[in-house]
């Protein structure tokens, strides 16, 4: 594939904000180049999200890439709360008025947005090495990288950051332009992947004085497993009979006689922390994605957020290219961080209430506890997690 040195949009990444990205502008008439520094085999490689809300399944409806989600994508219409050894269901579908959330691997979510790319021909270069990007403060920004050992220039109208948290856009911002807001939480996730049966027919969180876990699941025979391990533990150090073990001292007694354990098929821990930039638009620069922003995992928001920001973006170049206006790309980082903030509450406050923090005294273990306990046996209470947890209406709280 001939790999054009002009396009109207630069993408950097080829994560699921790059992908969506790059698929809602050509049906949209939009050229867009996607510039990615790992194969496409390394990013299908990492595990990460399982859970998509609404806006996200919608939006993939848009992009034509979600008949497959459809088709074996598994929808929940609640999850499961375990703590004190008691475990209770909150009942997203009945209690939000029938949203639900769809059980999908960010895994598949982006080998259908990649298989949707090539199918169209339209341009990735994966491998492309020190991208870096220029003239954003201008109406010519460009951006050079290296493949093959040749060096190349993109010039376009746009750059749209969507490189991930350690990516270069957002360090490529100067310092005075930029806020950051970060909280990095003293504990990681261990997350197992299995081809074993799901313990459960749903998600099962648990509270337990060991230690938080999450019983999730890919498929019926695919599962995810996830423990809260110290900082300091590295993944050499869990056997997968360790894993379980653990797992099984956590979980209540139905579902250690229900979980089927078996080899890891990829295990891995991920830091947790809570991030946010402002703004998030620099010129012609656009960050999305975890370019701009991180949550811990528990409320299950980054991919979904992701998403909601190449939404806002996507409409933002939709009505620069087609409509001659420039006002919903003016207003990209005033949407999105209304969101994210809320979605970043969530995150916290979930990750807040489960977990066991190492400076804790045993006061916290009841209060966590007595909340628990008011949320499940609370109209007002279980509604408030489950709204969050199906993700709030676009327009919520967007000033009229
Ligand atoms: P990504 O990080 O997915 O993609 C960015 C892409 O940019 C990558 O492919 C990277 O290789 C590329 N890139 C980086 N620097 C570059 C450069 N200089 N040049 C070119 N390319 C560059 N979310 C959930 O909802 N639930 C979860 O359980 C969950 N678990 C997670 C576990 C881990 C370990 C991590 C890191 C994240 C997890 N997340 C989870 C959040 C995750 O799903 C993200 O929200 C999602 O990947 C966001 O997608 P992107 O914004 O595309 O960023
Ligand atoms: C997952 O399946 O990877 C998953 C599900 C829900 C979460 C976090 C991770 O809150």
């Amino acid at each position: 594939m001939t790999i054009p040195h002009t396009t109207q949009v630069a993408i950097i990444g080829a994560g699921p904000s790059g992908l969506l990205l790059g698929q809602l502008l050509h049906k949209a008439g939009i050229d867009a180049v996607i510039l990615e520094r790992q194969t496409g085999d390394y990013v299908l490689g990492r595990i990460r999200a399982g859970v998509l809300e609404q806006v996200c399944i919608d939006l993939l409806d848009e992009a034509g890439v979600g008949e497959r989600m459809h088709a074996e994508g598994l929808v929940h219409g609640g999850f499961d709360l375990l703590f004190n050894g008691q475990r209770h269901r909150i009942d997203m579908h009945a209690l939000t008025g029938g949203h639900n959330v769809m059980v999908y691997g960010q895994t598949e979510v982006t080998r259908d947005l990649m298989h949707a790319r090539e199918a169209a021909g339209l341009p990735t270069v994966y491998e492309a090495m020190n991208v870096q990007v220029h003239g954003f403060d201008s109406t010519t920004p460009s951006v050079t990288y290296e493949k093959d050992g040749q060096k190349h220039t993109l010039r376009c109208d746009f750059i749209a950051g969507c490189d991930g948290f350690h990516g270069v856009c957002r360090a490529s911002v100067p310092r005075n332009a930029i806020a950051e807001y970060e909280k990095v939480y003293p504990f990681g996730w261990l997350g197992l992947l299995s081809d074993t049966p799901p313990v459960h027919d749903e998600l099962i969180y648990v509270n337990s004085p060991r230690g938080f876990a999450l019983c999730s699941q890919r498929s019926k025979t695919r599962s995810r497993y996830y423990l809260q391990v110290p900082l300091t533990d590295r993944i050499e150090e869990w056997t997968d009979d360790a894993f379980w073990q653990e797992l099984k001292l956590r979980l209540d007694a139905p579902a250690r006689e229900h979980l089927v354990t078996g080899p890891s098929i990829e295990k891995s821990i991920a830091p947790l922390r809570s991030f946010v930039t402002e703004p998030m638009r620099f010129g012609r620069l656009f960050l999305a994605g975890d370019a701009a922003h991180i949550v811990p995992p528990t409320g299950a928001k980054g991919l979904n957020l992701a998403a909601t920001d190449v939404k806002y973006l996507s409409e933002g170049l939709i009505g620069h290219y087609q409509g001659q206006s420039d006002t919903d790309l003016d207003a990209y980082s005033d949407r999105c961080l209304r969101r994210i903030w809320k979605a970043e509450r969530f995150s916290w406050w979930f990750t807040s209430l489960m977990h066991q923090f190492p400076e804790d005294s045993p006061i916290t273990a009841k209060f966590q506890n007595a909340e628990l306990d008011y949320i499940v046996h609370s109209q007002a209470g279980s509604l408030t997690m489950a709204e969050n947890y199906v993700g709030l209406p676009l327009d919520f709280g967007q000033p009229r």
